[in-house]
């Protein structure tokens, strides 16, 4: 019998070989496969046939040229991604990310990521992830509709509600995904709702699923911190971010009674003691499509500082919604250092493995963002369940779904980590869990 910690070495170095330069990937490897090492000591099996090494190996990359002209005529030719990751419990899902340093290796850790999150969900969904390395910044709106019609033009051919249905992710909103769909719907001559979730609510989309990341983040902190003996209610909390996670998840957290004192976007951060203004930020981020500045501009109290860390704002809790390895060992410090208490992820892998070092030794709750960050998917995932009925339900009944979701994923989380004589451990007891659900359905699968 081969030991798991021989096994699971063997995979990291073959990984490492095999993928050279794909820091992003390879972190998100380890982080998943280190933890595996007790669950694959009783349950070996998990290791034969190759599966660790299938597990870690895409089913599918593919990259693709996206020219566009811009609105002087001039061609700008951006590259296109999609990674399908793992579809053994489901058609592949996952976001499109536009971002300029959008790489392969930020995808493939994307859709490895992705691949355990929807499998937490308990949802039938396979992981992926695609994008593009497209700047929207201070493009007009003519330019960033034409670049997403060039993009779907060849993507359109790898999707379908049983293939592959993307969402939106940085830089890929309603009003993108608006776009995407037209020009999938205008070829294929099909009105295929359920290929692409984040829809408009009347074109086929789920109510609650544009603020179903933020919120669901928060109903895991809150039932976190309530099995650790505490609450949420009249704390201070801050919040990295100024897009859709955060916004929905600052509002939600004023909503517990939880005083928002800061945010941020990749320009500065915004401080503002009496409490992030909920309306103004959505009016400056999503109406205007501005930057932080304006937002301070409308709050004489609240203060500007570009270029500044929001982990060096004092708070009890902390929500990373922005992008990964935002949070390092040194600002993980300076958190605990503060007073901080909690922290959950919004975004993927915001924290790096110094920074869930720190937080580990010190006691600080940590909810790590493939169980975090679930309720987007999760929502998404209803709202295929709705294009398949040709059904559409309501507010109150999507939000009662995705509460007890996030609820069954955090207890199952907590669950699995009490069983590996983990308490409390949550990084521990998602990836367990995660990576159990996916592993005992490629077995049952065959070698594929
Ligand atoms: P948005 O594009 O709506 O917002 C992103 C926010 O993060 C913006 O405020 C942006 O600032 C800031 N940001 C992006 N890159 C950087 C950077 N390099 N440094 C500092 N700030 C940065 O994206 P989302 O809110 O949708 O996504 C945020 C995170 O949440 C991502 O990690 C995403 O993968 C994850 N996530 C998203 C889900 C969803 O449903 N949308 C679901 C689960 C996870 P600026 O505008 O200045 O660039
Ligand atoms: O990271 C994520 O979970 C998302 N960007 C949402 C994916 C989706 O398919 O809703």
């Amino acid at each position: 019998m081969v030991r798991a910690s021989n096994a699971i070495d063997d995979v990291c170095e073959a990984l490492n070989r095999r993928n050279p330069g794909e820091s992003e990937f390879l972190q998100a490897a380890g982080e998943v496969l280190e933890r595996l090492e007790p669950l694959l000591d009783r349950q070996p099996e998990l290791a034969s046939h190759g599966l660790l090494l299938r597990l870690c190996e895409p089913e599918r990359q593919i990259i693709f040229r996206v020219p566009w002209q811009d609105d002087r005529g001039e061609v700008h030719v951006n590259r296109g991604f999609r990674v399908e990751f793992n579809s053994a419990l489901g058609p592949y899902k996952g976001g499109l990310r536009f971002d300029p340093d959008l790489d392969l290796s930020t995808v493939k850790f994307l859709a490895f990521e992705q691949t355990f999150k929807n499998a937490l969900t308990g949802l039938s969904i396979g992981g992926a992830k695609g994008g593009a390395d497209f700047d929207p910044k201070g493009r007009s709106e003519g330019e960033v509709m034409r670049f997403c019609q060039s993009f779907m033009t060849e993507l359109l051919r790898h999707l379908g509600e049983q293939t592959d249905v993307p969402a939106g992710d940085i830089g890929v909103g309603t009003r993108e995904i608006g776009w995407l769909f037209g020009q999938y719907k205008r070829i294929t001559n099909r009105y295929e709702s359920g290929v692409l979730t984040g829809k408009g609510l009347n074109w086929g989309g789920s109510p609650g699923r544009e603020q179903a990341t933020g919120q669901g983040v928060v109903l895991f902190l809150q039932r976190m911190l309530e099995h650790a003996g505490s609450s949420a209610e009249g704390r201070t909390a801050v919040v990295s971010g100024s897009g859709n996670v955060a916004l929905h998840a600052i509002e939600q957290l004023g909503r517990l009674g939880v005083t928002v004192v800061a945010c941020s976007d990749s320009d500065g951060v915004v401080v503002d003691r009496d409490g992030i203004d909920v309306d103004l930020l959505r009016r400056v981020k999503e109406v205007d499509r501005d930057r932080l500045t304006a937002y301070a501009a409308g709050r004489p109290r609240a203060e500007h500082r570009p270029g500044g860390n929001i982990w060096d704002v004092p708070c009890e809790l902390a929500l990373p919604c922005a992008t990964q390895n935002e949070l390092t060992g040194t600002d993980a410090k300076a958190l605990v250092a503060n007073g901080c208490i909690a922290v959950a992820e919004g975004a993927n892998m915001p924290s790096t493995p110094d920074a869930v070092g720190v937080f580990e030794a010190a006691g600080t709750s940590f909810a790590p963002g493939k169980a975090a960050n679930a309720g987007g998917v999760a929502v998404s995932a209803l709202e295929m369940q709705q294009n398949a009925m040709r059904a559409s339900w309501t507010l109150a009944d999507v939000e009662e779904r995705l509460a007890s979701i996030m609820d069954a994923i955090h207890d199952e989380c907590a669950r699995t980590a009490e069983e590996f004589d983990r308490p409390g451990d949550y990084v521990a007891g998602a990836n367990i869990a995660g990576f159990r659900r996916v592993a005992e359905a490629m077995s049952a699968l065959g070698i594929i």
